[in-house]
């Protein structure tokens, strides 16, 4: 399909606001931009200031999460939710979850307000990442109306509460749930967002249909031995740190024989001291798989070996659970939509892809149906400052959301 220039030139919109909400970052080495900060605050008000020029009246939800209306064929009709994350993880690109809210805008200031089935909301979610108080996926979460009122007694690395900090935000912390949405009043959720894996571009394709989203568990483990000075034989030492890379190496080795993906991302000891053996060693573990029950077997041959590296070094050894989410499955009817949307954009035969990213969609399932349009982005580098994306996958990407939008209408 060759685009034309208005096409090229909505893209081109979308890239250069990319630019302006990477400015709004609370570190000056990288973008990073959390929940309830003042740089979630100033992106809220600059996508509001793009949805009005959309035609949208848009309001700030009772979790911070930005969202815009369009009516359909009368007021008050259920509604299609278009959108993605705001927020970011540290020193991240400028395109993970923010393509999609800027998509969704671009796509809904095409459609003339009273035309589909169906009202368009865009929601632009507070929090996808969860890097500031642990738990993730807080925005869609209480939008799905899963939100837990003890959340609100999470810390930052501050010590600031998500309580405090959402006073601070303007909200009120004990009715962060009211942004729950009745599922009655959805038809379904859309997400465009970069692939964050290199398999689009390997196959030489702008965009695909993604099947399902991996089901992940977060831990932190800590091992425990003793500190001592740097002079103790080898024979009466205790190093947490010494049985946290072993663990560490057997984490990858059994991972990657299970085909789970595993990633320690934060690790610390203490005392923390060159001449100090170190006493604890605290990791994180993120474990992803297609099933539950493959993530779960993988823990258990990993939990089984750091038991075993533990004992032999006589360490003791304790596991908190953070996080937990299952498997997710796109519909079926959002999936074809999708591919619909693909399709109209010249792709006779679309790409499907399984996710192993976590996303807004996962925690969206809980309260309606969920479909998701990955977008080529260059080597699969995500997470990264080095995200970066084809003004013409935009463009694509823009036209078969918008024609994924129009299927569903005409279901
Ligand atoms: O962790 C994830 O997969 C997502 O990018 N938040
Ligand atoms: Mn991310
Ligand atoms: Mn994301
Ligand atoms: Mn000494």
């Amino acid at each position: 399909m060759t685009l034309t220039t208005a096409q090229l030139a909505t893209a081109q919109v979308i890239l250069d606001r990319c630019d302006a909400l990477a400015t709004h970052s609370s570190s000056q080495t990288g973008i990073e931009r959390v929940y309830l900060s003042p740089e979630h605050r100033a992106v809220n008000e600059l996508a509001a200031e793009w949805m009005r020029e959309a035609g949208l009246a848009p309001w700030q939800d009772a979790a911070g999460n930005l969202c815009g209306r369009l009516e359909g064929s009368s007021p008050g009709l259920p509604a299609l939710l278009l959108g993605s994350h705001l927020d970011t993880v540290p020193g991240a690109g400028r395109y993970d979850g923010i393509l999609g809210v800027l998509a969704a805008i671009a796509v809904v200031s095409r459609v003339p307000a009273g035309e589909l089935p169906f009202a368009l909301e865009i929601v632009a979610f507070g929090d996808e990442e969860g890097t500031r108080f642990g738990a993730t996926l807080l925005g869609s979460r209480a939008l799905a109306g899963t939100w837990r009122p003890e959340w609100t007694g999470l810390v930052d690395k501050d010590g600031i509460s998500l309580g405090d900090a959402a006073t601070a935000f303007g909200l009120d912390p004990d009715r962060l749930g009211d942004a729950a949405r009745d599922p009655a009043s959805l038809v379904g959720y859309l997400e465009a967002h970069i692939e964050q894996g290199p398999l689009l571009e390997d196959a030489g394709r702008a965009l695909g249909v993604v099947t399902s989203i991996a089901a992940a568990r977060r831990l932190l483990v800590t091992l425990t031995g003793e500190a001592r000075h740097c002079a103790t034989p080898w024979i009466l030492r205790h190093d947490a740190l010494l049985g946290a890379s072993e663990a560490i190496l057997a984490i990858e080795r059994i991972a990657r024989e299970n085909g789970s993906p595993a990633t320690v991302g934060h690790i610390s000891v203490q005392p923390d001291a060159v001449n100090v053996i170190p006493g604890t060693a605290e990791f994180s573990l993120d474990l992803r798989d297609e099933s539950a029950e493959g993530r779960d077997l993988t823990w258990l041959a990993i939990l089984a070996e750091i038991e075993r590296i533990a004992a032999d070094r006589g360490l003791g050894v304790a596991v908190a659970e953070a996080h937990t989410a299952p498997a997710v499955q796109c519909a079926a009817e959002l999936r074809e939509a999708i591919r619909a949307g693909i399709r109209w954009t010249g792709d006779a035969d679309p790409l499907e892809l399984h996710s192993i990213a976590g996303h807004d969609a996962m925690a969206i399932a809980a309260v309606t149906e969920v479909g998701m349009l990955f977008v080529r982005c260059r080597g699969g580098i995500s997470h990264h400052a080095d995200e970066s994306v084809l003004l013409e996958d935009v463009a694509l990407a823009v036209d078969a959301l918008q024609a994924a939008v129009l299927a569903r209408a005409a279901r």
